[in-house]
């Protein structure tokens, strides 16, 4: 076999791997922590979520050392007014998607402990029913414009 016959098969392989350590699992990806302004001690996380365990299940809970109060939180506009409002859970069903971003779901770090650096890692610990609790890093990255609570 040359290099051009093995790499497709190989890049195959590889696939299905990642494949088969993801199946069954909750995969979390993407997860950033905006980094607050100067002189603010509130931020929010994001991020993407994939329900792979064939099961409905829900989020209902998220927990971070830094600060004080985690609450998952969700943004609306109340007549051209952009607010939110604290969520008891987020349902997703089986083989769905829940995508947190800037004007949707998100995930509300309250009255922070101390500073957050550029790009430091933090632990965010994820709460569902119906599977484990899960903790991701989530990277402290600057982000444009949102609308503070
Ligand atoms: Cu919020």
């Amino acid at each position: 076999m040359t290099i051009k016959q093995v790499l497709p098969v190989l890049t195959l392989v590889i696939a299905s791997l990642a494949c088969g350590a993801k199946k069954s699992e909750v995969v979390i990806e993407n997860v950033v922590a905006r980094k607050p302004p100067t002189g603010t001690n509130i931020t929010a996380v994001f991020l993407t979520l994939k329900n792979n365990t064939g099961m409905d299940i829900a989020l209902v809970g998220a927990h971070s050392d830094v600060a004080n109060v985690t609450e998952v939180h969700e943004s609306y506009n109340d007549n051209g007014i952009a607010r939110m409002r604290r969520l008891e859970q987020i349902p997703i069903r089986a083989g769905g998607e829940l995508v947190m971003q800037p004007g949707g779901f998100h995930i509300m770090l309250i009255d922070l402990k101390r500073e957050l650096l550029e790009n430091e890692q933090i632990p965010l610990k994820l709460s569902f029913s119906g599977y484990r609790t899960i903790t991701v890093p989530a990277t402290v990255k600057t982000m444009g414009g949102m609308a503070h609570h």
